[in-house]
Parts: C-alpha cells; structure tokens; sequence
C-alpha cells in the first residue's frame, strides 16, 4: 500500500534507525513527525526530509517522562488530527555489567526508554492513530529480547518486555484495522555502541571489529517495507541479522588486515 502523504511517527529520530527511518519515509513520500532529547540533531533530520519534499515536523520528546510524551501528543493533534503509521524506536543499552555489578542509573534508564517509554508513547499516540486497514505500530525489539547474553539481563530483559507488550497490544487491537509489529535487528552500526560504553569509541568500535554490521539504512528499508505491506498483512515479528551474525553468540570476524 502507499505510504504518499501518510504520517509516519517516529521516537528516536535524531540518530541511527530512527534518523534513517525518518529519510526513508520521506522519499517514500510520506509525512514525518519525529521526536527525540536532542532537539538539534532532530531537527537537522527534519530539514533532510523537507528537502526530500516531505512535511516533517520535529519537537523534543524524552519517553522517560510522562509529562513530556503528554506535550508531546498534544503538539501532534495540532499538526495532524491522525497519524498512520507509529514506530516506537527510542532506547538503547546503557553499560555491559552484570547483575552482581549492575548500577541502579543504568536499569533505570534502560527500563524508562525501551519499555515504560514505549507503553507511554502508546497509549498518548493510540487515540491519535488512525482506524483504517493499514495503519501501523512498529516497535523496534531486538535479538537481546529472544536470546539472553552475559551483561545483558537488563537489556535483554526489557527488549523480552517489548514482545510481550507487542503481542498483548496485537490481541487488544484486533478488529481495528491497526497492525502491531516487531522489528528484532542483530549488529546493527549506529550510536548504540557508544551510548552503551559511555563515549569510549574505542570499546565501542571493537564491538564491530572485523564484522560487516547492518546499517541503519537497512532497518530503514525494513520499516518502509512493512508499513507499505498491503492492509491484510501484519508482519508479527521480523528478525534481521548481519549475514556474518549467524546467532547471538557466533559472530563471524575477519583477521585484523585479512
Ligand atoms: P542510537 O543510539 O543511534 O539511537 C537511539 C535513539 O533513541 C536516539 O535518537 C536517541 O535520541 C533516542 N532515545 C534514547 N533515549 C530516549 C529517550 N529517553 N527519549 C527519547 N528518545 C530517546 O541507536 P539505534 O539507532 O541503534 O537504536 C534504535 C533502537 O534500536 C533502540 O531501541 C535500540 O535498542 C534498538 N536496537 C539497536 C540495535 C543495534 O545494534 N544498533 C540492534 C537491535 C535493536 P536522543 O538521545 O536525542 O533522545
Ligand atoms: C542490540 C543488539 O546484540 O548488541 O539490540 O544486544 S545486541
């Protein structure tokens, strides 16, 4: 189906998935609205997809806070009185510790995007969404949340969280036309890495070392891809991987200078 003229809302759009997604659309032809903490680079995105010929609109949003999704969903009905198609991409990792060493900052902040963040947004954007065949809620999982690792718990734990709450919502939304899926992507070359190290670019870097990672802008294909399926077809649950990631933990590395 045509996503011409159809309003894409995307969390997480000032970097990585969420600003590729948000160029993606824009060429698709689609309308943006975009949110996310650093305002800046958000709007920077924006101005990319006007150039594209799109209407985008962007405004700060931390899905952390109540308050701030509120003023955010109300910002939203005065640009637009509904919005086709909601892709829930803000979070990420914060740190590698295990649960012996975990810090309390850490799960807080991870539990506050990936998962309170995307019930929050939800529920504002719900009302908002349109109850036609096609529209869409895309939230963006990954494979932490079907296969655990080592320093992950937390993370892998709220990425676990976001199945269940796309496949509690699929059954709470059946019969509305709207369609609730997941996107569960493997290595993918973003600032994830560096947001979970903390600014060390070297850590960050080595996680990628001798791997050919996916890049945003092919999650970005996968979420125009989806969205455009035709109204009868829900993607349930789609997992993308670099080919050299056969698994979670077996991942292909070239010899340093092969
Ligand atoms: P990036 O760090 O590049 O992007 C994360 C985005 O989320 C940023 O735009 C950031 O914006 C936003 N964000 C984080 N916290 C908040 C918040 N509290 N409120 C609003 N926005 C927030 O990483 P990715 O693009 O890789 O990450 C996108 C999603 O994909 C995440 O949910 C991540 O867990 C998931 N994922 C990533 C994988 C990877 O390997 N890269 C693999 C599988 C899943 P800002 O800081 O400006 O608020
Ligand atoms: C990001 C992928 O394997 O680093 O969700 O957790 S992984």
């Amino acid at each position: 189906m045509t996503l011409k003229s159809q309003w894409i809302l995307i969390t997480g759009a000032s970097s990585g998935f969420g600003a590729a997604a948000a160029v993606a659309f824009a060429r698709s032809g689609a309308n943006l609205i975009l949110g996310a903490r650093r305002i800046d680079r958000l709007e920077k995105v924006a101005q990319s997809c006007r150039d594209l010929g799109a209407s985008a609109h962007s405004h700060s949003l931390d899905v952390a806070s109540s308050q701030s999704v509120i003023t955010f969903a109300s910002w939203i009905s005065k640009i637009t009185p509904r919005v086709h198609v909601l892709i829930n991409n803000a979070g990420g990792a914060h740190g590698l510790d295990t649960v012996a060493t975990g810090k309390d900052s850490d799960w807080e902040a991870m539990v506050q995007s990936n998962f309170l963040g995307l019930l929050r947004v939800t529920r504002a954007i719900l009302p908002l969404l349109s109850h036609h065949s096609g529209s869409s809620i895309v939230n963006i999982g990954s494979i932490a949340g079907h296969t655990a690792y080592e320093g992950g718990a937390v993370y892998c734990g709220v990425k676990s969280a976001e199945r269940s709450v796309t496949q509690a919502l699929r059954l709470e939304l059946s019969g509305t036309g709207i369609r609730v899926c997941s996107l569960d992507p493997g290595m993918a070359l973003s600032e994830f890495s560096s947001v979970r190290f903390k600014g060390d670019e070297i850590r960050a870097s080595a996680v990628y070392q001798g791997v050919e990672p996916l890049t945003s802008e092919d999650i970005a294909e996968t979420l125009v891809w989806m969205a455009s399926r035709p109204a009868h077809v829900n993607i349930d649950e789609l997992v993308i991987k670099p080919t050299d990631q056969a698994a979670i933990h077996k991942v292909y590395r070239r010899p340093v200078g092969g």
